[in-house]
């Protein structure tokens, strides 16, 4: 049977690092999903909307993706789509702690789902959605760090907020 599996996260904006772990992933799953959480308790920066869209254009050449998102439980979400893996990536020591607690939970809430991680290219490990909106705040130049239409969105967005 096909093997899917789920590369969660809240993409705020989407970046290189996120995508390099999406085009690893999608090399050893038959299908993979691209999933935001919608987070009732926690407004983005983007709004879900422009989340999927931005993702939507950065993952167009990779073929057996998709982009959609989930509010609640992961590991409901991933049995609504037959997932059986969920894949993170990890970027340094400071990850750990809390990819371990969320693998605990999901583990425990079902059994059946194996999280993976993905070490982080060299290239990016430093990248984090956070670092990307600030540096982009001050007008510094992130092309190198996260998708053209991410960087032209960014500028937009920033620029709405000034007015
Ligand atoms: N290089 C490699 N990987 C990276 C990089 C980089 N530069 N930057 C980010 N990543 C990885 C992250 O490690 C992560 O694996 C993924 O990309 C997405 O990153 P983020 O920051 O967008 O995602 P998070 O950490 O905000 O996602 C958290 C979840 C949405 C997965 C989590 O909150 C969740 O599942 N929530 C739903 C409720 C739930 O089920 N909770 C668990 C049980 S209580």
């Amino acid at each position: 049977s096909k093997t899917i599996a789920v590369v969660p996260g809240s993409f705020d904006p989407i970046t290189k690092g996120h995508l390099d772990i999406i085009q690893r992933s999608s090399e050893l799953f038959d299908e993979i999903h691209v999933s935001v959480l919608n987070n009732a308790k926690k407004t983005g920066f983007f709004t879900i909307e422009e989340r999927l869209a931005l993702i939507e254009e950065a993952v167009k050449d990779i073929p057996n993706v998709k982009v959609d998102y989930f509010s609640g439980l992961l590991v409901h979400f991933c049995e609504s789509v037959g997932a059986k893996q969920i894949v993170r990536g990890l970027r340094a020591v400071s990850d750990f702690e809390y990819e371990m607690q969320l693998t605990s939970m999901n583990k425990k809430l079902n059994d059946d789902i194996e999280t993976l991680y993905m070490m982080t290219n060299n290239q990016y490990s430093f990248i984090s959605s956070s670092m990307v909106k600030e540096v982009a705040k001050y007008d510094g130049d992130v092309s190198s760090i996260v998708p053209k239409n991410v960087e032209i969105a960014l500028k937009e967005k920033y620029k709405q907020l000034a007015e």
